[in-house]
């Protein structure tokens, strides 16, 4: 079983749309495996960002990314990374398709209310960034059996 890391970022908090969000991602089929409120460090959003480092957005992404709490996750399924991409919709939410995440509930790149990791090694060091303490497995194959073939 594949696993992503989807963030709610400070403006979905905000807005009230962590349960929207969440509940996109659970009737499509996801297994949710981790779920947090979480203030995060600069340190931390520096290191999550870290492959933007050298953007001329970054200090402004990372500013925005500290403007309040965060709701950090973990979904698995079969091809759950790029599933929540689709999920997600488009970096630029002006390329984003209404019934994606961003397409239904953002309007400009820099408030772009959730991340979701971009490939499955990445998603694995998020995941590790972010739930420091593990993240337990507790599939059920009876349910399984009716979400796959
Ligand atoms: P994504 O979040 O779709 O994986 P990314 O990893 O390329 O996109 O960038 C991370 C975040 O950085 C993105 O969600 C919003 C911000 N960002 C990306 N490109 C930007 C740009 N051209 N201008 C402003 N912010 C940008
Ligand atoms: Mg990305």
């Amino acid at each position: 079983m594949e696993r992503t890391y989807v963030m709610c970022k400070p403006d979905a908090v905000q807005r009230g749309l962590v349960g929207e969000i969440l509940k996109r991602f659970e009737q499509r089929g996801f297994q949710l495996l981790a779920l947090e409120l979480q203030h995060p460090t600069r340190e931390r959003l520096e290191e999550h960002y870290g492959d933007l480092k050298s953007k001329p957005f970054f200090p402004a992404l990372v500013e925005y990314m500290l403007s309040g709490p965060v709701v950090a996750m973990v979904f698995g399924g079969i091809n759950a990374v790029k599933m929540g991409r689709v999920m997600v919709g488009e970096t630029n939410p002006l390329a984003s398709t209404p019934g994606s995440l961003r397409g239904d509930f953002s309007m400009v790149v820099g408030r772009n209310i959730v991340h979701a990791s971009d490939a499955v090694e990445s998603a694995e060091k998020e995941i590790a960034l972010w739930f420091p303490n593990g993240v337990k497995n507790y599939t059920n194959p009876i349910i399984q059996q009716f979400v796959y073939e």
